[in-house]
């Protein structure tokens, strides 16, 4: 090691000295004559005539051209100390000296090489190892732009054409490939030659940025072994059959749906029979199942041919997205595009095995599937007992541009050592096409690479020529090799071109034409595979003709049969899935109480701490705390009530996993669900002891990466794996959480909708204004609310027994305020017969507060505790008023429905008051609103007034979700509308809450002292200045009140109603008519799509239909 460190320093300090001599190799931007790039035959650039002839001097004597001075002074003494004593130095350097100058006395064929020549051969082979991927022959179109660098040049070195045919030894201690210490006497010429094979052909390795000597020498054992990649006359033969169905498929959509786009793979068509090698030699190694996450580029063509979609589904789907017909309990959602479709299949591999591919469904949002599919593969691990991580495993394939310029690629990237969400490696295949879209690379990222970013954590870079067929097919199955042997990410760079535009409507010389020049005359990759392999004899061109017009014929076949296809019930529910209920199947509402002796039981369990374990003073408090509570059955408080959550969850055999940010003690150090003995450091974690010989995985507590995105998109995929898991995903602050809005977005709020798959992910969203500023008080509830696909106007089913509100809606979205109700809106994400994303708004200070605190009895399933509705224990959507009421209460003043913490605050306050004419209403489940429960309060205070009160500005929280829907509920039984309901909260504001924590206090104080004392004129937006029409906000109240001397007032968009601007232009709409006496909310009609949980239906169909019904 002593001398491999030396050695790279040495080669370090040598490049920049050379760099800082004029010569930049690393400027993407210049472009380099075609006769300097590449060094084939002619070894030597011309400074290499003038370099001196070396002859034996000192190393601290050699010039400061490549050693720099105190280095080779140091190695000098080193020489001197070693040949005075060879124990007095390290062994790697006793080695080195041995083997050198051992070498040169006893070998004849080595003419005088002395140690100086040893140490630049060295340095010579060093830099080959490092940038020999500079020279490397890489870009098909021949058109890259770098500079070789000056230490691939023999001459740098001193090294002549004189020196070309002498014999050198060339050997180090511990190395492998070209240094290994056992290597025979060669000619300079031969090492140059072997050099340039291993570095610098097809392939470009970047490899020596690996720390792990084992792990380099492996890689550079198969680079430098002169093994050469000769695939015999089978193997070439099915890699030939494999690249003629990728070339083909494309064709084929391309002559039959000429305007259609599709990303087609052209130019890039060897990633399909390098990923089905990929494939074949990792089965051969024991993976038995691939999750596959991939963007638009090559979809279908992976699709089809690799994943083996049947081909008539696809084409039938390329014909206009069949929308399924109507069937009994067949969901079919909004559908999405062809190209953002995932399916599973088993595949055959070449080595007579199955492989399970699953291909992810993804949305646009280039790499955003890429944590999903990992979650979804440590999930896979996790279900079949695969504890050393070799049968199940991830591949992503990317672009080059999203590659380097999408964060999340890095966030993903970083998970892959950690232990809870290590899959033992990730294989990454980039499809560089060298343009993303229209932008050139040197305008899409900084690095020199597109795959740079993948070097920070030590994964193997393996550049390849896509025109290369064999190349490809090599590194793929090295890909692979490298998976599983080193259980670590490795990235397969496919260096090839777009032969079209972005898509194929799409003209690309706009913006590159010279690229597009020498792209129109490039043959493709099979025209080029088919002449290497004519050449060599092995195939006729018979044997192309008929795997081709076999290919075409099935295709043909495969395009008959797809006019006919009639899509059936969706293979939307995997086997794990069986049995569960899509949203029009109804599903039972269940109990989610607990027998009390098994609340006692596991309450045990998870207070306890083995006999010597000694944990921190507080925290040992906060246990003896917590026994307390279980032995009493009294004050259970929110951790307690969560930790019982889990543990009954696991003695009935579930899965729970709890992942974010510092969860294991919990950002309010309130969870300590992971505890640490002061003295040993050692950890201890109650909830692994719920059942005997429980396994390790069962329940899992981990702290995550400071990620966002990757994490809640990594439990994401996680939760999809298998209905049998509670796994929650926890933001530290709920702000932090739109770090990965694409997430909440285009998966979790519409992935049912779309393509078809359940999730019961549950987020905890810490919540709630207390005065710590604009960042740490709102996790933005109204954003969740607005993305509810429940119609505000429409009254669902509420009868207990047909009520399939919630398994309608796209995701609930809750506030909760009491340990139990926590408790059992954790249980009941489990005990149900489908799956639903569950949004959390998690409390701060109800962690501790005095009042939030429930009874045991609120957990269990005995009948007359108060937990036991009509129906048993359960969920409570709402709670009603804590005072004593009977079904009428005349004399009651004012109902006020809130929902989360602030309850408790207008409670005390109404204590305070002594106000007994009021009834406070806490809305637990905002989403799907509780139009049943909301209903029974308002007939129980008839003559109340109705007011929503909330901590949140008036433009955030739950108020414009609530109002449209609490005033449906009210007309329908004659309550009043929404001019009714009376606001009380802060006004409309940019920021989420005011960083003075003065003026926090005062606001707060106020909304509770006006909620319940004073009137006080309602909030509006009348004050808002107006510009011009097309500006939605602000409102341009101006030119709407002029225009509102038309009769009938129509609010016209095409998104649906819970998208686009109807929310925003509603209120503002009928305050400008209710100033000029127009009327109110009820007399703006809407004209628009229903609500929705996707953006956009993926049926081109339904899609014409619905822009018909709008302009009628
Ligand atoms: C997050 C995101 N931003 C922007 C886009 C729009 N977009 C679609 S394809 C594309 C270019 C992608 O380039 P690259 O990754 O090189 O893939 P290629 O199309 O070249 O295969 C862009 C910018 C997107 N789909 N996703
Ligand atoms: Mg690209």
């Amino acid at each position: 090691m002593a001398w491999f460190r030396a050695g790279s320093g040495v080669a370090r300090l040598a490049i920049r000295r050379t760099l800082s001599q004029g010569g930049s190799y690393a400027t993407r931007s210049r472009v380099i004559p075609p006769q300097n790039r590449f060094f084939h035959s002619t070894v030597f650039k011309s400074k290499a005539q003038t370099a001196p002839v070396p002859r034996p001097v000192p190393l601290s004597k050699l010039t400061d051209n490549f050693l720099d001075g105190t280095s080779s002074v140091y190695l000098e003494e080193l020489q001197r100390a070693w040949e005075a004593d060879p124990n007095s130095v390290d062994e790697s350097w006793d080695n080195f000296f041995r083997n050198f100058v051992g070498q040169a006395a006893t070998s004849p064929g080595i003419s005088g090489q002395t140690i100086q020549e040893s140490m630049r051969l060295l340095l010579l082979v060093r830099a080959y190892q490092v940038n020999g991927h500079m020279k490397a022959k890489l870009d098909p179109l021949g058109l890259e732009e770098r500079e070789i660098p000056d230490d691939l040049d023999p001459a740098l070195y001193g090294f002549t054409e004189a020196d070309l045919d002498r014999e050198f030894f060339l050997g180090v201690w511990r190395m492998s490939g070209f240094l290994s210490e056992n290597r025979p006497v060669q000619t300079l010429r031969s090492i140059l030659t072997r050099l340039e094979q291993a570095y610098c052909g097809s392939i470009g390795y970047e490899y020596m940025h690996i720390a792990d000597r084992e792990k380099c020498n492996w890689l550079r054992d198969k680079i430098e072994t002169p093994t050469s990649m000769q695939y015999n006359c089978q193997r070439r033969e099915v890699i030939l059959d494999r690249l003629i169905w990728s070339t083909q498929f494309e064709n084929f959509l391309a002559t039959k749906w000429t305007t259609a786009k599709r990303f087609g793979l052209e130019g890039g068509e060897t990633l399909i029979p390098g990923m089905k090698e990929m494939f074949d030699r990792s089965a051969d190694l024991g993976v038995e199942s691939i999750v596959i996450g991939m963007p638009h580029r090559g979809r279908l063509n992976v699709l089809g041919n690799v994943v083996r979609k049947p081909l008539r589904q696809i084409f039938s789907e390329f014909s206009g997205g069949t929308k399924p017909v109507d069937e009994v309990g067949l969901y079919t959602g909004t559908g999405d595009v062809k190209y953002h479709l995932g399916t599973s299949y088993d595949r055959p591999t070449r080595g007579g095995k199955r492989i399970h591919l699953s291909l992810v469904a993804n949305p646009s949002h280039l790499e955003a599937v890429d944590p999903v599919v990992v979650g979804k593969t440590r999930a896979k691990q996790y279900y079949s007992n695969d504890t050393d991580r070799t049968k199940n495993m991830g591949i992503l394939i990317h672009g080059d541009g999203s590659f380097a310029g999408q964060g999340v690629v890095y966030e993903t990237l970083h998970l892959t050592a950690l232990p809870s969400y290590t899959t033992g490696g990730t294989i990454h295949i980039v499809v560089n096409n060298q343009v993303a879209f229209t932008t050139d690379p040197r305008a899409g990222r900084s690095s020199q690479y597109c795959t740079d970013v993948a070097k920070a954590l030590n994964a193997p870079i393996l550049h390849v020529n896509a025109d290369d067929m064999e190349a490809v097919v090599h590194v793929c199955e090295l890909a692979a090799e490298w998976r599983q042997t080193f259980h670590s990410d490795v990235v397969v760079d496919l260096v090839c071109y777009r032969r079209f535009g972005h898509n194929e409507i799409d003209e690309p010389s706009f913006t590159q034409p010279k690229m597009y020049q020498v792209i129109r005359n490039h043959p493709s990759a099979l025209e080029i595979y088919k002449k290497k392999l004519l050449e060599s004899g092995q195939v006729t061109e018979e044997d192309i003709r008929r795997i081709q017009e076999k290919v075409l014929t099935i295709l043909n076949e495969e395009f008959l049969a797809s006019q006919d296809y009639i899509p059936r019930r969706r293979d939307w529910l995997s086997s794990h899935w069986t049995g569960f209920k899509s949203p029009e199947q109804l599903s039972r509402v269940r109990n989610t109480g607990v027998k009390p002796e098994i609340l006692k039981n596991v309450g045990k369990a998870i207070t306890t701490f083995p006999e010597n374990f000694k944990p921190h003073r507080a925290v040992k408090k906060v246990y003896e705390q917590r026994q307390q509570m279980i032995e009493t059955g009294e004050g259970i408080d929110w951790a307690v009530g969560e930790a019982l959550a889990f543990a009954t969850l696991l003695v009935e055999g579930n899965h729970v996993r709890l992942s974010g940010q510092d969860v294991e003690r919990g950002t309010f150090s309130h969870r300590h669900s992971v505890v640490h003995d002061q003295e040993t450091g050692e950890k201890y974690c109650p909830l692994d002891h719920v059942v005997i010989n429980q396994n390790e995985e069962m329940f899992t507590v981990s702290n995550s990466s400071l990620s966002e995105f990757a994490v809640l998109g990594f439990e994401l995929g996680y939760s999809m794996e298998s209905p049998n898991s509670l796994v929650i995903w926890e933001a530290q602050f709920g702000d932090f959480a739109n770090g990965s809005q694409v997430i909440f977005d285009q998966f979790l709020s519409s992935g049912e909708s779309k393509w078809l798959r359940q999730t019961g992910l549950v987020l905890l969203l810490p919540h709630g204004y207390d005065g710590q500023g604009p960042e740490h008080s709102s996790a933005r509830l109204e954003r969740f609310l607005q993305m509810s696909d429940d119609n505000p106007y429409v009254i669902p089913e509420m009868e207990p027994t047909l009520r399939k509100q919630i398994q309608e809606c796209n995701w609930q979205v809750v506030n909760v305020t009491t340990p139990a109700n926590y408790f059992h809106v954790l249980r009941r994400q489990i005990h149900r017969d489908f799956r639903k994303p569950l949004v959390l708004m998690a409390p701060k200070n109800l962690l501790r507060h005095k009042e939030c605190k429930s009874n045991l009895s609120e957990f269990d399933d005995v009948q007359g505790h108060p937990g036991f509705d009509k129906q048993g224990t359960r969920f409570k959507r709402l709670i009603k008023d804590q005072n004593e009421h009977s079904d009428l209460e005349q004399g009651i003043r004012r109902l006020v429905l809130c929902s989360g913490k602030v309850y408790y605050e207008l409670d005390e306050e109404r204590k305070k008051v002594e106000a007994k004419d009021i009834a406070i209403c806490r809305v637990e489940q905002l989403c799907p609103f509780p139009y049943d429960l909301i209903q029974r309060e308002l007939k129980r205070y008839p003559n109340a007034e109705i007011v929503w009160c909330q901590e949140e500005p008036m433009n955030m929280g739950a108020y414009s979700y609530i109002a449209p829907r609490l005033s449906t509920a009210m007309k329908a039984l004659d309550r009043g509308t929404m001019d009714d309901i009376k606001y009380v909260g802060r006004s409309p504001s940019a920021a989420s809450a005011t960083g003075f924590y003065q003026v926090h206090v005062k606001e707060q104080t106020e909304l509770v002292y006006y909620e319940l004392d004073e009137e006080r004129e309602r909030v509006d937006g009348k004050e808002i200045a107006i510009r011009r029409l097309e500006q939605l906000c602000p409102f341009p109240y101006d030119l709407v009140l002029r225009e509102l001397r038309h009769d009938e007032i129509v609010w016209c968009q095409e998104e649906p109603m819970n998208m686009g601007a109807y929310s925003y232009i509603a209120p503002r709409l009928c305050t400008a008519m209710k100033a000029m006496g127009r009327g109110s909310w009820e007399d703006i009609k809407y004209v628009g799509r229903g609500p929705s949980a996707s953006t956009a239906i993926g049926f081109s169909q339904v899609h014409k239909n619905d822009r018909l019904r709008l302009s009628s």
